[in-house]
């Protein structure tokens, strides 16, 4: 049985079956990033719920997981050598997962580089953008009701990454063309917490995007998604 008593988080979330990989996440677009691919990959896990509510987030355990306190974050007892790895970053955990299994990653050079500039617009676009968005036209609304400029940016720069992924869409099923990969995984879920999170939709003019939304749409439907989507669930 792996020993997994070097990682502080199994003190307060611990691993029932410590063999398997554990997951400290929330089924927010962040989170369902990891617990789809997962899934999909059919890798057996264990979830652990990281309650917001009690900003569990920022505990002393979870922090000396992801400095970062955010989530999701995992630990795979069996990783590089056979010896137990902690990681955080969903753009960092699909990489490792994809590259653990050979899957949801192309196989050759030049195309796995470029799932990865997919992954990595993701990362470093789609996710902030969106969730500025989301903080003024949601959470925010209140203390931005006098100065428009906030929502305003922040749906544009939004708008302009969506009519980037409307193109790249034109006569491909998937980011990747006939290939699901984790530049899917890890962007659609984005699009849809948007719609249903942020009620955004309208404001984001999803209507003009017909190849982003049908897209959405197709990764919705895998059952992988489906499941990984409402996980880790409430007890
Ligand atoms: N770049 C990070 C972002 C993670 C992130 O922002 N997670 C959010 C949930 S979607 C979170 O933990 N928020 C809680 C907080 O900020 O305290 C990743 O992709 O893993």
């Amino acid at each position: 049985m792996a020993d997994l008593s070097s990682f502080p988080i199994t003190s307060r979330w611990p691993a029932k079956n410590p063999d398997i990989i554990q997951l400290y996440s929330l089924p927010t677009p962040n989170g369902v990033k990891v617990s789809i691919a997962l899934e999909e990959l059919g890798l057996t896990y264990e979830a652990h719920r990281i309650s917001f509510d009690t900003n569990e987030q920022k505990s002393p355990e979870f922090v000396s997981l992801n400095p970062n306190g955010r989530i999701p974050a995992i630990i795979d007892p069996n990783g590089p050598d056979g010896k137990p790895i902690g990681l955080f970053e969903s753009g960092a955990i699909l990489i490792y997962l994809a590259e653990k299994t050979g899957k949801l990653i192309p196989a050759d050079a030049a195309r796995r580089y470029e799932t990865l500039s997919w992954v990595m617009f993701q990362m470093g676009g789609v996710g902030p953008m969106f969730g500025q968005f989301g903080h003024f036209f949601k959470f925010a609304a209140d203390k931005v009701a006098n100065n428009p400029y906030p929502v305003q940016r922040y749906r544009d720069e939004a708008k302009r990454l969506l009519g980037v992924l409307e193109a790249r869409l034109e006569g491909r099923q998937w980011l990747m063309g006939e290939e699901y990969t984790i530049a899917d995984i890890a962007t659609y879920p984005w699009v849809e917490g948007a719609r249903k999170f942020y009620g955004g939709a309208e404001v984001l003019d999803y209507k003009s995007f017909p190849k982003v939304m049908a897209w959405v749409d197709r990764g919705l439907a895998r059952p992988a998604t489906q499941k990984g989507m409402e996980i880790p669930r409430k007890e």
